[in-house]
């Protein structure tokens, strides 16, 4: 049993305790500057992955920089805007204001869609995102333990987790992608060129790098040394929030581990509906590498 529970909410769902419903709904009227960044992803799509690169481009790839102004995680420099007390600490935030978020379109700042402040939207193919989200289902404590991989499989394909529909999200986000500044970029473009995705990236949010920061900014985002920071890998998350015996946040970090876990009806059914669900929305993935 787990004592959190998710919340249908305007179409969403919320976690009990994590989330409050009256102050997310207020997220839509926050005011924007134009260095303010949201990172929107749905679970498992690479936000900490986007967290660590965004705090090393301000830092100009000085890693010692980023761990000097947190005593915690790297990530909780970047914080959820939909954790509870989050949005009155970004009103007073000083810029640059840098943000995450798994919120659905629906809830963000208005403003957004005036062109003001940018968002980087990452998306991760949905099988790999299953299988993560799976392992992650037993590690944080705020989400139910699955019974097995073949119950949390249904629970996916009908949107019944943290998140909902990966489908809506992915879609939703993307149709509305010219009325913002936004990046819009795949875990798995990044995963096959970190560099070009850094540059990528780097050019979207203005920020002048020399090649020597750019690549410091490449070299201390790879998933192998990402594992080895105590500060990047969410290994030093307490134990009431992580059962860190389950496994690590930092798991495999690659493209088509699905493929050892999915049966052959479980990929096909999702081809299916990946196909009918994402027909009018021209984005491809890799699947497998
Ligand atoms: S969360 O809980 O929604 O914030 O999780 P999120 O950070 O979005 O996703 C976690 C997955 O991203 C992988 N990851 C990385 N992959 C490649 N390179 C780097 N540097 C990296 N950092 C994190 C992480 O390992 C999770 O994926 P899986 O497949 O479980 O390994």
């Amino acid at each position: 049993t787990c004592e959190y529970e998710l919340v249908p909410h305007r179409g969403f769902t919320l976690i009990s305790g994590t989330h409050d419903p009256d102050d997310v709904d207020q997220i839509n009227d926050l005011e924007i500057r134009d260095s303010d960044v949201f990172v929107v992803t749905y679970p498992k799509s690479g936000t900490i992955w986007m967290q660590q690169i965004l705090l090393l481009l301000e830092a100009k790839g000085d890693l010692a920089a980023i761990s000097r102004l947190s005593n915690s995680c790297n990530a909780d420099l970047i914080p959820w805007i939909e954790v509870n007390g989050s949005r009155q600490t970004f009103i007073t935030a000083p810029s640059p204001r840098m943000r995450v978020t798994h919120l659905q379109y629906q809830f963000m700042p208005s403003a957004l869609s005036l062109k003001k402040g940018k968002v980087i939207y990452v998306a991760r193919n949905p099988k790999d995102v299953l299988v993560s989200y799976f392992y992650f289902h037993k590690l944080a404590n705020m989400l139910e333990t699955p019974k097995d991989f073949d119950d949390f499989f249904e629970k996916f394909m009908r949107g019944d987790v943290f998140g909902c529909s990966w489908f809506e999200h992915v879609k939703t986000w993307y149709s509305h992608k010219d009325d913002m500044n936004m990046l819009f970029i795949t875990y798995e473009e990044m995963i096959q060129d970190l560099h070009s995705a850094v540059q990528r990236i780097s050019v979207f949010l203005e920020k002048e790098l020399n090649p020597e920061q750019l690549a410091n900014v490449v070299k201390h985002s790879t998933f192998n040394n990402m594992k080895k920071i105590p500060k990047a890998n969410y290994e030093q998350v307490p134990d009431d929030l992580f059962s860190h015996h389950e496994g690590r946040f930092m798991r495999k970090g690659t493209i088509g581990d699905w493929k050892h876990h999915f049966t052959v009806a479980q990929s096909e059914r999702l081809d299916q509906v990946f196909q009918r669900e994402m027909k009018d929305t021209p984005l491809r993935f890799i699947w497998a590498i």
